[in-house]
């Protein structure tokens, strides 16, 4: 049992100091503040898992069975209070260190010159929403949705604004600017999750839900479902691509020629 303890934390070690099984860098400045809390946690949380584990191995051969008869005590105050406070500290501790990278998703909005963009989660589909040239999103009306019809998220030919309005099925967003997304539903709880930009968001039916980033790195993403939302949850998923803002300026335009 020994010998077992010591070879699996040797083992579980190893597999994170080696980054085995890794997730992909991060492509915003608070994905990294998000990474640096995650190696943080896990330093003090890996230190406490090996001298547990360590302790326990030596606990196991020390006492083992030599024919002796066991003892029975009450326990020790000073040990029961020492490990809780120390638990307190840590997790408050850890707490404190990640507010400003919460904050800055939870509590802190997009500022004045951030892209808009519009999410719709379906039934297993995104669609992403451009306000087009005259900034504005246009009127949409739930009983105008068809997919089959191409106006996947309802949008009411009648109104101006809506006339410019870009839908794709994919997101392309320029390298460095900061974009809000608006997050919508039209019928389960999804999740927006991009894993290069550490940020994962329920769509919710009936609310508009503000996230924001700004992505300093171009590539494409791919983007999933994070949340289990039926049938065809698996293959719910869409790209996230960054572009220069020149590619950015032409995928629009391209975007614009196709509505038309
Ligand atoms: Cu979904």
């Amino acid at each position: 049992m020994a010998i077992f303890l010591v070879l699996m934390t040797v083992i579980t070690v190893y597999i994170f100091m080696a980054k085995v099984w890794w997730f992909p860098p991060a492509i915003t400045n608070l994905g990294q503040e998000i990474d640096a809390q995650f190696m943080r946690t896990l330093l003090i949380t890996g230190v406490v898992f090996v001298a547990a584990q360590f302790g326990l191995a030596i606990a196991v051969y020390r006492f083992r069975d030599h024919g002796q008869k066991a003892t029975y005590f009450e326990g020790n105050n000073t040990m029961e209070i020492v490990w809780t406070l120390a638990t307190v500290v840590l997790f408050v501790g850890l707490g404190l260190y990640a507010r400003n990278a919460w904050a800055q998703v939870h509590f802190i909005g997009a500022s004045e010159g951030a892209i808009p963009i519009e999410v719709t989660a379906q039934q297993f589909a995104w669609n992403f929403r451009y306000a087009g040239p005259d900034g504005k999103f246009g009127r949409t009306k739930p009983e105008l949705v068809s997919a089959s019809t191409g106006n996947p998220v309802g949008l009411d030919s009648t109104d101006p604004a809506a006339k410019d309005d870009i839908v794709s099925p994919v997101a392309a967003v320029p390298v460095g600017r900061e974009v809000e997304l608006i997050l919508r539903s039209q019928d389960v709880t999804h999740a927006f999750y991009v894993r290069e930009l550490r940020l994962k968001q329920d769509a919710v039916p009936g609310m508009e839900i503000h996230i924001h980033f700004t992505a300093n790195v171009p590539g494409d993403y791919e983007l999933a479902c994070a949340e289990l939302c039926g049938l065809g949850h698996y293959r719910m998923h869409s790209m996230l691509t960054v572009l220069s803002e020149a590619a950015y300026e032409k995928w629009l335009k391209d975007q614009e020629a196709a509505n038309q």
